[in-house]
């Protein structure tokens, strides 16, 4: 296939990509609306290099006409958790959505692989609708931990360098910090849920917050510069040290002159 045909072939898996990112992205969003906790610390997505694609189509002697059916990974999704146990909630949520089939998963959290890699693997068929029809591509999605992240992409850069030979010696050592790495999601698990109150915590100060900051300039536009301030150097003092029934109160205040006023 010439190179033109190549970057026709890769379009829907681009507009997979693209819109994979979008969606559960949203998941994040919706749950940080709703001031509650989420399972995803943040997605990234990438469609293979056309020569990387070609490079291992090459190497396991895959004819081009089957690539779209035997590389799963032309398309892929990254979704990082912050804790071991946020992964099955992911896997449990996109197990229930209806805009993708899922074909196999690969659990290598459970079955670390030889390397000391560790993530969830979905292996997806997703439909792109194209101006020409639809067109159903395969997608991997890897799901981790940052922990799990952080190991994978040093080791992943590694294997670049030493064209996946890498010394003994390093080996060893990424073995070591692949069982460091483990160790640190497990004590993260065993602090989780006061690690969870403090970031609840923080979202609903800041959303209170937020409506004071928003009724302070409310003020100002009635030209209210006196009041506006007083209640902005409140705010300042309660940011540092109040805590949400200090902001409430001061909230209700706000808005009681605003009313005042209006
Ligand atoms: P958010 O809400 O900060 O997660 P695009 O499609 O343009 O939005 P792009 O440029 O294709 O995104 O980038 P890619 O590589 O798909 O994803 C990058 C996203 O991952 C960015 O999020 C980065 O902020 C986020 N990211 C990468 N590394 C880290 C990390 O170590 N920690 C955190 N928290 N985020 C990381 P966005 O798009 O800014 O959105
Ligand atoms: P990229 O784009 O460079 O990441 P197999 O034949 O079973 O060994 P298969 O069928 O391609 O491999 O799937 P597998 O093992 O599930 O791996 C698919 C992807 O998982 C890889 O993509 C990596 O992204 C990631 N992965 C798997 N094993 C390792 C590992 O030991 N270290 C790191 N860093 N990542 C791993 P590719 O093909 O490497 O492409």
């Amino acid at each position: 296939m010439a190179n033109k045909d190549w970057k026709t072939f890769m379009i829907p898996y681009e507009q997979a990509v693209e819109e994979l990112k979008v969606k559960l992205r949203a998941i994040r969003t919706e749950y940080r609306r709703k001031n509650d906790y989420s399972p995803i610390e943040f997605i990234t997505g990438r469609v293979k290099e056309i020569s990387s694609m070609l490079e291992k189509a090459n190497k396991f002697e895959i004819p081009h006409d089957r690539l779209a059916m035997e590389l799963e990974d032309i398309a892929g999704i990254r979704i990082m958790c912050q804790f071991v146990d946020d992964i099955e909630t992911v896997v449990n949520i996109l197990r229930s959505r209806q805009d993708m089939k899922i074909l196999y998963e690969k659990d290598y959290i459970t079955n670390v692989k030889p390397s000391g890699y560790r993530s969830y693997h979905m292996i997806i068929q997703y439909p792109v609708n194209m101006a020409s029809g639809v067109v159903n591509i395969i997608a991997e999605i890897q799901i981790r931990t940052l922990a799990m992240n952080f190991w994978a992409v040093t080791e992943h850069s590694l294997n670049y360098k030493y064209k996946q030979s890498i010394p003994e010696n390093i080996k060893s050592k990424l073995k070591e910090a692949a069982e460091s790495a483990y160790q640190l999601d497990q004590t993260m698990l065993d602090i989780k849920d006061e690690i969870k109150d403090a970031q609840k915590l923080f979202e609903v100060k800041s959303a209170i917050v937020s409506s004071i900051m928003n009724d302070i300039l409310y003020l100002m536009s009635l030209n209210k510069i006196q009041e506006a301030s007083r209640f902005q150097s409140q705010l300042n003092k309660l940011i540092e040290y109040g805590d949400v029934s200090d902001l409430n109160q001061l909230h209700l205040l706000v808005r009681k002159e605003i009313n005042r006023f209006r």
